[in-house]
């Protein structure tokens, strides 16, 4: 058996903070797994290090099936972002090892490949209509087949989505919250003004998507699908906080508008009930937060019985080691939507080393043996953790307010 005898919790900060957890066998033979919780970093860190490692040590890193259940039923507390985040570090390790041990890229084991290529959709945003078509219009120009548009809303300082760096956007931005001001009513006009000026400048040979980032209530959140149905948005996501699901029951019953939903889902149970009802098109959450390949597999099962497809979280604070892995999976996944990709800075890219390649708007995992990305602990050492957190919101009148 390929024996487990080290693992190590892997902190840096290039440009912003990963961690990965780097398992080793006695063959030599090692797996890594992305652990990245924006702004909670060290806290699966200290999970992996203190609770998890102890428990890897000397078993075989083939059961992996084994080790995912010792470690959910084993710990009591289920679920939750910290723990299921720490448990997918072990679980994509664990896979990362299988498929080098078997000599393949990773998707052979899942099933092997459905498709050519995994559709991934790029960020456009801008201050203004404007300068977001403008950033759409060069996304296209790159090859993409699907954009996200964010901008600006008038009157309020900065709004969820619209970067200063044009390809990354980094919102964990200071090691206090940063403190903005929200405003429906101010956001809610922008989107259909924006989708409208999109469709006249790109044509309707493109998908386009929107993220709500958990802001509305669900009629405000029904008034917007519908408000965009002329333009035939690809999705609309996150429109409400979905702690409570029933309340999607109501946006569905006003709008054909495709719903996504799920970055901040963790289990199989946190959208069960969308699913099982049908009431979301897409469900967003990916390999890092929601216990790795093996429990995303059953997720993704329960999903096709109700037509609903894969739409994975890729932003800039998932590691590479997360996007490989997710890229595997989107190519085999018999229903998959599309794959989020937020560029990652140059200097992440060095630290990580990876086999996916973009291409005409897709991403492909390569060929490589396992899942294809491997860390450079050297390079990973010189970029120390630095504290950064999610900025919080507050309504015009001071209330906290949804971020
Ligand atoms: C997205 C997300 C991100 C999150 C970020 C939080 O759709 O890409 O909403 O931008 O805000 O991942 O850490
Ligand atoms: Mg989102």
């Amino acid at each position: 058996m390929p024996k487990i005898i080290d693992a190590r919790v892997i902190v840096t900060c290039p440009g912003r903070n990963f961690v990965t957890l780097k398992i080793v066998t006695e063959d030599g033979v090692h797996g890594i797994g992305d652990a990245t919780l924006n702004g909670r970093e060290l806290a699966v860190a200290a999970y992996l290090q203190e609770h998890v490692i102890p428990c890897l040590i000397g078993r075989d890193a083939h059961k992996i099936e084994d080790i995912w259940q010792f470690l959910y039923r084993g710990a009591y507390w289920r679920r939750g972002p910290v723990t299921m985040s720490a448990i997918a570090a072990v679980d994509v390790a664990l896979w990362d090892i299988k498929a080098k041990l078997a000599g393949l890229p990773l998707y052979q084991l899942l099933g092997g490949a459905s498709r050519t290529g995994v559709m991934v959709y790029g960020h456009a945003n801008g201050q203004t209509v404007d300068d977001t078509v403008a950033q759409a219009i060069k996304y296209r120009a790159m090859g993409y087949k699907a954009i996200r548009l964010q901008t600006g809303v008038p009157g309020l300082n900065s709004t969820y989505g619209v970067s200063k760096d044009k390809l990354f956007y980094e919102p964990a931005d200071a090691a206090l919250p940063t403190e903005n001001i929200w405003s429906t009513s101010r956001y809610l006009p922008t989107v259909p003004e924006l989708f409208a000026t999109a469709r006249a400048e790109l044509g309707w040979d493109v998908h386009l998507l929107h993220d709500s980032h958990h802001r509305l209530t669900p009629i405000e959140a029904a008034r917007l699908g519908k408000d965009l149905e002329p333009y035939r948005p690809f999705w609309l996501e996150d429109v409400t906080p979905a702690e409570n699901q029933e309340s999607f029951r109501w946006i569905r019953r006003h709008t054909t508008t495709p719903l996504a939903v799920g970055e901040v889902f963790n289990t199989i149970w946190d959208c069960k009930q969308l699913i099982e009802e049908q009431l979301i098109d897409f469900i967003r959450t990916t390999i890092v937060h929601g216990g790795g390949i093996t429990h995303l597999r059953r997720i993704a099962s329960l999903a096709d019985l109700y037509n609903v497809r894969t739409g994975f979280h890729g932003a800039t604070d998932l590691s590479p080691v997360c996007m490989g892995a997710a890229l595997h999976f989107d190519l085999w996944v018999p229903n998959f939507g599309i794959q989020e990709y937020m560029r990652h800075t140059p200097e992440t890219d060095e630290v990580f080393p990876h086999a996916y390649t973009f291409s005409d708007g897709e991403l492909h995992p390569g060929e490589a043996a396992g899942h294809g990305v491997e860390i450079d602990e050297d390079l990973a050492a010189k970029y120390p953790y630095r504290p950064a957190q999610l900025p919080v919101n507050r309504l015009e009148d001071g209330s906290m307010f949804n971020w």
